[in-house]
């Protein structure tokens, strides 16, 4: 038997060509929700039935978790879980702005804390198409065409000194202590705002330039907006995996232990030193 986890990664990398054509046509809203309560693009729907049949088929997946449904695949075998975020920043898709494919490979079964990784990445729908990918705690960046991969970076960690920052959620709704958090990154005048609406492409320029993203608690929703199974687990396990840490305001978001598949989580990745220093203003 092959192994389950290169299989679902070179499943995913291949099915990016596709996801990104498919794109085209797929820009208008469906008219369901998800089961975060958010309108789904019909893109989301599209991208979210392409990668179930083909993940959950997949020899040793037991499962297949996707952020645009309630319930969870069973695929069957009992080796790894896999938790997807099929289109994440699909509401970039009317602008044709960056969105990305969000992945977590888990050994055990869902909802699973983040410390039950063994992998996970995403893939960016850029100007071309790449993806990162985490394993055994190294990072390693393809570009991919056609359904082909080339690695054009490996052993990748976040540049020691940090250059960018974005910081999501209305600014009136911010709690003070990361008000007083947020004022001192926007400060120093070494850092510069970089923030485009999508999860991943914003993290993907911390991991590309160094610095810190953040969807934190708000005073109108504590838990922020983004899911810890499929978006905050996966880009946590890389970004410790690339040197840097991940926190939800208290502790690595790895160690937060899930209670419903569609948990939220205050999300803060990136430098490893704005990371400690935002959990001491926020003690
Ligand atoms: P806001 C995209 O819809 C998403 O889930 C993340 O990719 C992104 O960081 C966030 O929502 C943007 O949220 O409140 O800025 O529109």
């Amino acid at each position: 038997m092959t192994d389950p986890v290169d299989d679902v990664v070179a499943t995913i990398a291949r099915s990016a060509a596709e996801i990104r054509q498919g794109l085209v046509g797929r820009r208008g809203k469906a008219d369901e929700e998800n089961p975060s309560g958010e309108l789904q693009a019909e893109a989301d729907v599209w991208a979210d039935d392409l990668l179930a049949d083909r993940l959950s088929s997949i020899d040793g997946v037991g499962q297949y978790a996707s952020e645009e449904r309630s319930e969870i695949i069973d695929g069957g075998d009992e080796k790894v879980y896999v938790a997807v975020d099929p289109l994440d920043g699909s509401s970039n898709l009317q602008s044709n702005n960056t969105m990305g494919t969000v992945f977590g490979i888990y050994d055990e079964p869902l909802p699973a804390p983040g410390s039950a990784l063994v992998a996970s990445g995403w893939i960016l729908y850029g100007p071309i198409t790449t993806m990162a990918y985490a394993r055994d705690g190294v990072v390693t960046k393809y570009e991919l065409t056609g359904g082909e991969r080339t690695v054009v970076e490996d052993d990748v960690t976040l540049p020691d000194d940090p250059l960018v920052y974005g910081f999501g959620g209305r600014v009136p709704h911010w709690t003070e202590g990361f008000r007083e958090f947020a004022r001192e990154v926007e400060s120093d005048p070494s850092h510069k705002l970089r923030y485009g609406g999508a999860m991943i492409g914003d993290v993907n320029q911390v991991l590309t330039y160094g610095g810190i993203f953040a969807y934190p608690a708000l005073e109108d929703s504590p838990r922020g907006k983004l899911r810890l199974q499929f978006e905050c687990n996966p880009i946590a396990y890389l970004i410790e995996a690339a040197d840097g840490r991940s926190s939800d305001g208290t502790q690595s978001i790895l160690e937060v232990e899930p209670t419903d598949l569609h948990d939220r989580v205050p999300l803060h990745v990136g430098n490893a030193a704005l990371i400690d220093r935002l959990e001491d203003v926020l003690e």
